[in-house]
């Protein structure tokens, strides 16, 4: 069914790829194959047949039925003008149709994008834009939000978007149900090549795309399986958002098909819902973030469904506490799995078999034995191991440089192409990380991330606005919040109409301050930059003395 002739040369325009002699290096050891995700799934299909891939809240596909849909959903795709290399924003809840489109774009050639679903128009607009998409995927509704509404605003704002197709009710778009067709040939393409986009966390003024290729993302893939010892037994549960690298490949959904387990996709995180899902299916692995941890441990004291075939709890996204994660073996009875990764490469794991004591108090050691680490000063000199420093990266599924984004990409790297994480770490001697804090402006807010600067840019639009420091503040529950601290114009703004305002520009939900402070002036460095170290103590002592 392949045909060469739409093969295209060279690697997407916009993206950094490897140097030779690395790309050479990871093939050689056997991290690169040379698969691409189409092929995955249809190897995946022979291999496993009817066995259950998928299942959410009102269907269940076999491997073959998911491999046979991808491939008609990729001809209605073709036949709707998408064509390889053409960018899709993807922006689906925890439903079965996200696995059969990214699939059905993957085989095309066509890269998603992949959204979460509490981005809103600020966000969607800009990555619609930013990329030239072609088409924006949906869901009719989720969670009590009409995506359909916002597929017509971003059709209005981004001009290159032809095509808005709905999982469900389309309204007045197309519905995704309509496009399976009779399949036809595919392209053959480049494993070399970028196959989709995660999105950065971010820490500038701009949200950043990460493109990932078939090679570097499937070894990531793979490796993670393996570490985390999954085989056709094991049934994972996505209770994060599933497009989020770490449900998607750290080893999540993805791991799991590559054993031939199965995927259980549960709308909302909650632990009613989630642990109706481990009952039900009888689930042995999930993922969840540190606050959501901690949710499910205290409701898991008293529910009544049987959480037994649970053997491993991954942790990650943010800090964990060392006082919650004693907690979780006595409490659901299974191994606790620290995850510290990132949608640009690295990830690290505490290993199933680690001392509790490593699996308490490190986030874990990479991947591969090919992940470069290095922990360093402010003049990126090598600390000495125990040492806290910056942490960089380089290796075989780590990217050299964001989509589009040469001058960002000058400062994120180094010469030579380490990542610049922006996380301050101790290495310990046995080669596992300890996360001690953050270098990069951003607040992490329970697992999402907020860029500083993209939200200070949306309040300094504000006409009562005259400067403003985004900062963290402690929260007992998310770790972080946000706080914004103003600086007005003549006539304060009230802190709601702030909020109100960066609602309207479109902002999503979990970027709109937790609190806002007015204030004179902002504190600044001897360099005369605003120093938020200064504003997060104030911040941090204020909530302190009054207890708020
Ligand atoms: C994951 O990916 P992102 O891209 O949303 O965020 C990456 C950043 C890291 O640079 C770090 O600052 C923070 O999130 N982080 C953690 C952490 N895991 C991530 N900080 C402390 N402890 C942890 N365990 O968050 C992500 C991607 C793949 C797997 C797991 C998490």
């Amino acid at each position: 069914m392949r045909t060469d002739e739409l093969r295209e040369t060279g690697t997407l325009a916009g993206f950094t790829p490897w140097p030779a002699d690395f790309a050479e290096r990871y093939r050689r050891a056997g991290y690169w194959i040379g698969e691409t995700f189409g092929d995955f799934l249809r190897d995946r299909a022979e291999r496993f047949g009817d066995r259950t891939a998928l299942v959410d809240d009102r269907r269940r596909l076999s491997y073959r039925e998911l491999d046979a849909r991808a491939s008609r959903l990729a001809a209605g795709l073709a036949r709707l003008g998408i064509k390889p290399r053409d960018r899709v924003v993807v922006q689906l809840p925890n439903i079965v149709e996200f696995f059969e489109v990214c699939f059905a774009l993957f085989r095309l050639g066509a890269l998603p994008v992949l959204a979460l679903p509490p981005h809103r128009r600020a966000e969607i607009s800009y990555f619609c834009q930013f990329t030239e998409a072609v088409a924006y995927i949906i869901a009719d509704k989720d969670g009590g939000f009409d995506y359909r509404k916002l597929a017509e605003e971003i059709q209005a704002e981004a001009s290159t978007v032809k095509h808005v197709l709905v999982a469900g009710e389309p309204g007045p778009f197309t519905a995704l149900e309509s496009l399976y067709d009779e399949p036809a040939p595919l392209p053959t393409l480049a494993p070399e090549d970028v196959a989709f986009f995660q999105l950065s966390g971010g820490s500038t003024g701009i949200p950043k795309l990460i493109p990932r290729t078939h090679d570097d993302y499937l070894y990531s893939v793979r490796a993670s399986a393996d570490i985390c010892a999954l085989d056709g037994d094991s049934v994972f549960l996505v209770a994060l958002p599933v497009a989020h690298n770490f449900t998607l490949s750290s080893p999540g959904s993805l791991g799991v098909l590559h054993a031939g387990g199965r995927v259980v996709l549960s709308r909302r995180p909650s632990p009613d819902e989630a642990f109706r899902w481990i009952e039900k299916e009888r689930v042995t692995v999930t993922a969840v973030v540190p606050p959501l941890c901690a949710v499910w441990l205290e409701a898991a004291r008293n529910a009544r469904q049987n959480l037994s075939s649970l053997r491993l709890l991954q942790v990650g996204g943010s800090k964990l506490s060392a006082e919650v994660a004693r907690r979780v073996r006595g409490t659901l009875g299974c191994t606790l799995q620290q995850v510290f990764g990132m949608a640009e490469g690295l990830v690290n794991y505490t290993r199933l078999d680690d001392p509790e004591d490593v699996i308490i108090e490190t986030q874990g050691r990479p991947i591969s034995a090919d992940d470069e680490v290095r922990v360093v000063d402010e003049d990126d000199r090598d600390v000495e191991v125990g040492q806290v420093g910056h942490l960089l990266t380089r290796g075989p599924y780590t990217i050299r440089g964001y989509y589009k984004a040469e001058a960002h990409n000058a400062k994120a790297f180094t010469r030579d192409g380490f990542y610049r994480t922006g996380d301050v770490v101790r290495r310990t001697p046995a080669g596992y990380l300890v996360v001690e804090g953050r270098a990069k402006d951003q607040i992490n807010r329970g697992g999402e991330k907020i860029a500083a600067e993209e939200i200070e840019n949306h309040l300094l639009a504000h006409p009562a606005v005259r400067d403003v420091a985004l900062v963290a503040m402690p929260d007992a529950f998310l770790g972080e919040r946000s706080c914004a601290v103003v600086v007005p114009r003549e006539t304060p703004p009230a802190p709601r109409e702030l909020t109100t305002f960066l609602r309207e520009r479109g902002l999503a939900a979990y970027k709109i301050p937790d609190r806002i402070e007015l204030t004179g002036d902002l504190p600044k460095t001897n360099v005369g930059k605003v120093d938020k170290q200064a504003l997060r103590r104030w911040i941090a002592d204020k909530i302190a003395q009054k207890g708020q």
